[in-house]
């Protein structure tokens, strides 16, 4: 199968990408909150219009040669001069992609200080979130810290205690490295079959960069670290949340737990800790402490506000189990997804992301008839540990209805689980740590929408 002998079907963006923020919220509004068929209903009867002006053109397109005005007429930009350098400036996308942005989630209450916004994973390429796309998650709202004034203070089980300035850190030897972070609340809303419509919400609280900085066991050995015996690091931020995690030495020890300064090539962005955060690949969000200001060493886990009470997953038997740290094997389509629309029957290029928290993803099944049967997707390089991976595949529309779904496989052999697995183990209580196979419903109108399979 390949592109070159079906005709090319078109996908209509989701409602993000040509809504704005407000237009997001009113149709929520207008929906109100609960049943999922009303929020889905109410989302396609406002993007409606749109769908029938696209499909209209996709109809009406002149074949080449037939007089297609924009390859006939020589364009503005073809004939006159362009614009200058921009020689002091930053430079941003083009206008016509102004509405690819990370939102807040429609389905969440807004508050003033809003404090998550999702990434838009279903118009992103390849597996680097750019930078000002990367989601937030703020306890207590972000900051511009002055480097200049910020330091690290590392303390607790160490011979010399030792206060780093940014610069002192900068002048160490680095690593670079590629790794996702996913918060341990993303996909929480479809515990509760709470469907959000699309991949921006159910799975947005995820990114993947190349961090950029010091192993924090070089600056254990600097302060002259006591490393006998079992070992847990308090990581500290230095906001008003007072946001402090446990980390167990075992991750530590193996040097991939970074203090870094950079992101994507430049220095972090403030949303995402600037001037310093911890890296800990392949562990929940909320280890990785933004505006990183001590690292303690200790003998016991900390059990820290942020360990004890939140961030626990209530299983089946009334307890909570604690310190579920790891970001277990995962995957989501994210073209088609929901809100998205399919224009003709033909040729599609199924495209998502996959990860693991304990290494690479070494394969990705697709289903397109809701799990009964599967083929394996390709693999894009590169394949890194507890990164992002990219995955396509082929596949033919045929116009009837459609159920697309990706289950991915990590090197460890473990295999992302269905909803009905899942809730085997974890119940039905948790909020955290949501790792099932995702399902996208294509209707035989092309609509696209968020369902669970039980
Ligand atoms: N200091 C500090 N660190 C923090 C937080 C915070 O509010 N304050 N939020 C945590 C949570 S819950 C997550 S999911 C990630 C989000 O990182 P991001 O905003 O860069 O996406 O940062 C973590 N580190
Ligand atoms: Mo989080």
């Amino acid at each position: 199968m390949s592109a070159s002998n079906h005709p090319t079907g078109q996908v209509r963006k989701a409602p993000e990408n040509f809504l704005d923020a407000q237009g997001v919220r009113a149709v929520f509004a207008e929906a109100g909150k609960g049943r999922r068929d009303f929020i889905r209903n109410a989302f396609a009867a406002a993007v409606a219009g749109t769908a029938a002006t696209s499909s209209a053109l996709a109809q009406s397109r002149p074949v080449v040669g037939d007089g297609d005005p924009a390859i006939l007429n020589l364009p503005a930009h073809s004939t006159g001069l362009g614009q200058p350098v921009v020689t002091d400036g930053y430079g941003k996308p083009s206008k016509y992609e102004a509405n690819v942005q990370r939102r807040q989630s429609p389905g969440l209450t807004p508050t003033a200080q809003a404090s998550v916004s999702f990434a838009p994973l279903q118009s992103l390429f390849g597996i680097v979130t750019p930078s000002g796309l990367h989601f937030e998650r703020h306890h207590q709202g972000w900051w511009d810290i002055d480097p200049s004034k910020h330091r690290l203070m590392v303390n607790g089980m160490v011979k010399a205690p030792k206060v780093f300035t940014l610069d002192e850190l900068m002048r160490l030897p680095s690593v670079s490295r590629f790794h996702f972070i996913e918060c341990g609340a993303n996909t929480g809303m479809e515990w509760g079959n709470v469907a959000v419509p699309t991949a921006q919400y159910t799975h947005g609280m995820l990114s993947c960069s190349e961090f950029t900085g010091v192993p924090l066991i070089t600056l254990l050995e600097m302060a002259g670290a006591d490393l006998k015996g079992e070992r847990f690091v308090l990581a500290e931020g230095a906001d008003g949340s007072s946001m402090t995690r446990t980390i167990p030495m075992s991750l530590i020890r193996s040097g991939e737990v970074l203090v870094a300064y950079g992101q994507n090539g430049e220095m972090l962005r403030p949303e995402q800790g600037y001037p310093l955060r911890l890296v800990v690949p392949g562990v929940q969000g909320v280890s990785w402490v933004k505006y990183l200001r001590r690292i303690e060493l200790g003998d016991q886990p900390y059990g820290t506000k942020d360990e004890n009470v939140h961030y626990v997953d209530l299983m089946p038997d009334g307890q909570h189990r604690q310190y579920t740290s790891i970001q277990e094997c995962k995957s989501v389509v994210t073209t088609p997804s929901g809100g998205q629309m399919l224009l003709d029957k033909g040729f599609y290029n199924i495209t998502g992301l996959a990860w693991s928290g304990r290494g690479k993803v070494k394969r990705v099944d697709v289903s397109v008839d809701g799990g009964r049967n599967w083929r394996t997707a390709r693999l894009e390089s590169p394949v890194l540990s507890k990164c992002l991976t990219r995955f396509n595949i082929d596949w033919v529309w045929d116009g009837s209805p459609a159920i697309i779904q990706s289950r991915a496989m990590d090197d460890t052999g473990y295999v992302q689980p269905s909803y009905k697995q899942l809730r085997a183990v974890r119940g039905t209580r948790s909020i955290y740590h949501n790792n099932a196979i995702q399902s996208w419903q294509v209707q035989a109108n092309g609509e696209v929408a968020n369902v669970q399979l039980s």
